[in-house]
């Protein structure tokens, strides 16, 4: 069974659509795996963002990632990656439809409530990185 990470950032937890969230992807028929609250340090955040590195926004999305607890869940499900981006909705929340998870609670690309790994490759990593 496929499975794929997703993360409600600390905007989503502070703003309280952890349940919400989580709903969803019930809902949806996804199996919740595995959950936790965790504060992401700056290693983690680093490790997790590798791919940003160079990008001009790398620091801004670290000190944003660390900002406060986040909640880390695995979800399984036939493609799972695939249906879970479909929920969340385009990176940027001004470009996702109305009733993706983007859509309906986040109006910038800074703070964007929640990530979801973008192949079944990095959600190996990610899992990994975050369950171990
Ligand atoms: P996604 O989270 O949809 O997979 P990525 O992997 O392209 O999107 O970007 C990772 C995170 O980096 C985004 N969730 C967003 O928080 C941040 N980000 C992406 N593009 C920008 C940007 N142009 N300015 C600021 N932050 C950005």
């Amino acid at each position: 069974m496929e499975r794929t990470f997703i993360l409600v950032k600390p905007d989503g937890v502070k703003r309280g659509l952890v349940g919400n969230i989580v709903s969803r992807f019930e809902s949806k028929g996804f199996h919740l795996a595995q959950a936790k609250l965790i504060s992401i340090d700056q290693s983690l955040a680093e490790t997790h963002y590798a791919e940003h590195a160079a990008r001009p926004f790398f620091g801004d999305l670290v000190s944003f990632i660390t900002s406060g607890p986040s909640f880390a869940m695995v979800w399984e499900g036939d493609g799972a990656v695939k249906n879970a981006r479909s929920l969340i909705g385009k990176t940027n929340p001004a470009d996702a439809e109305p009733g993706t998870i983007r859509g309906d609670f986040a109006l910038s690309v800074e703070s964007n409530i929640v990530h979801g790994s973008d192949s079944p490759e990095n959600a190996d990593r990610e899992i990994g990185l975050f369950f171990h």
